[in-house]
């Protein structure tokens, strides 16, 4: 089936035809350059886009129909392949994501390092479809595949030092090819959670979408989503887990501190320094729509924050 645009194409979206074109574009340039196209002939059977089954959570899940999958797998962000958002699905096709592991350590009675076929075993899976709202004011509704974070945090038992969950991105400058040049982050991408947020029901780890296995660009083989934040706080293809005692650093918030904060709780009322919050274009429809508190999940959520200033909470 073909991905009808309702309107006229704005200049960062995508098409099959230009997806087309722009991988032949893709192959012929690095084919010239002399450097293998990073396709499957010279990487191992990648896992993503395998079938992958799940229930669905259906209190867990807005009623919205999900984004078209071609959107969602071409229209991304993920900074260690490309600044723009066609480059992961194409730079990102090599990435190994198998042997991969997982060290969760820090204020844990049961610090350990687990294979992620082990975690795949090990929790249940289940399907949830959420909003995903990206602070760049665009948004897109996933049916992602995952467990609940809490589950693997309580089977490590944080001790009561345990404020905060610390995440942190795959290193490797030869895989991820901005992590070799000048770039706003200092790699690897690192972000973090309250310890009430991290334990939150709503707070996933994802290693699926669409029925299948995600796909490289879209955090394989496990992320995180915290449908509530702005999208920079979902990471992708994690390779560790720590809790700490003390307020992590943040790899948006060092960036730009004025402009991205550690909360990135969605709020329409306050506005980025440089655009509005108070609408968002959601991919794949005509025009735009209000952004909601929180996402759409101040029910779920607000609490977490009662007493606090949510204007400050940026
Ligand atoms: N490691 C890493 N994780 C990341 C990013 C990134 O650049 N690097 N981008 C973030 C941003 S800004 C958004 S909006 C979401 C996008 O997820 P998607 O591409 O699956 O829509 O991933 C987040 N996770
Ligand atoms: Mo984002």
């Amino acid at each position: 089936m073909r991905y009808r645009p309702e309107r006229p194409i704005q200049s960062e979206e995508i098409t099959p035809r230009e997806i087309f074109l722009n991988r032949r574009q893709f192959i012929r340039a690095t084919a010239a350059a002399g450097i293998a196209a990073t396709t499957g002939a010279c990487t191992p059977a990648r896992a993503g886009g395998e079938p992958l089954a799940a229930q669905r959570n259906a209190r867990y899940s807005v009623r919205e129909g999900p984004s078209n999958k071609r959107l969602a797998t071409s229209y991304n962000n993920f900074y260690e392949f490309g600044a723009d958002k066609r480059s992961p699905a194409f730079r990102a096709r090599g990435l190994k994501t198998r042997p991969w592991q997982i060290e969760i350590s820090g204020a844990v009675e049961a610090p350990q390092t687990l294979e992620i076929d082990e975690i795949l075993k090990r929790y249940p899976l289940e399907e949830r479809v959420y909003r995903l709202r990206c602070v760049e004011a665009w948004s897109m509704v996933v049916p992602w595949i995952g467990f609940p974070l809490a589950s693997l945090l309580q089977d490590m038992g944080p001790t009561s030092e345990a404020r905060y969950v610390e995440f942190t991105t795959l290193l490797d400058p030869e895989q991820m090819p901005r992590q070799k040049g000048e770039s706003a982050i200092e790699w690897p991408y690192v972000e973090a959670l309250r310890l009430d947020e991290a334990l939150h029901p709503l707070t996933m780890l994802v290693v699926g979408y669409y029925g299948q296995a995600l796909e490289n660009q879209s955090g394989a083989p496990i992320r995180l989503i915290v449908p509530w934040k702005y999208g920079f706080k979902s990471i992708k293809s994690i390779v560790k887990i720590r809790v700490t005692p003390k307020l992590p650093r943040t790899s948006w918030n060092d960036a730009a501190p004025h402009e991205y904060g550690f909360y990135a709780n969605v709020n329409p009322e306050v506005d980025h320094p440089r655009w509005s919050q108070a609408t968002e274009r959601r991919l794949g429809k005509a025009g735009r729509i209000p952004t909601l508190p929180f996402n759409g999940y101040a029910d779920d959520v607000a609490a977490l924050y009662d007493g606090m200033n949510l204007k400050q909470l940026y």
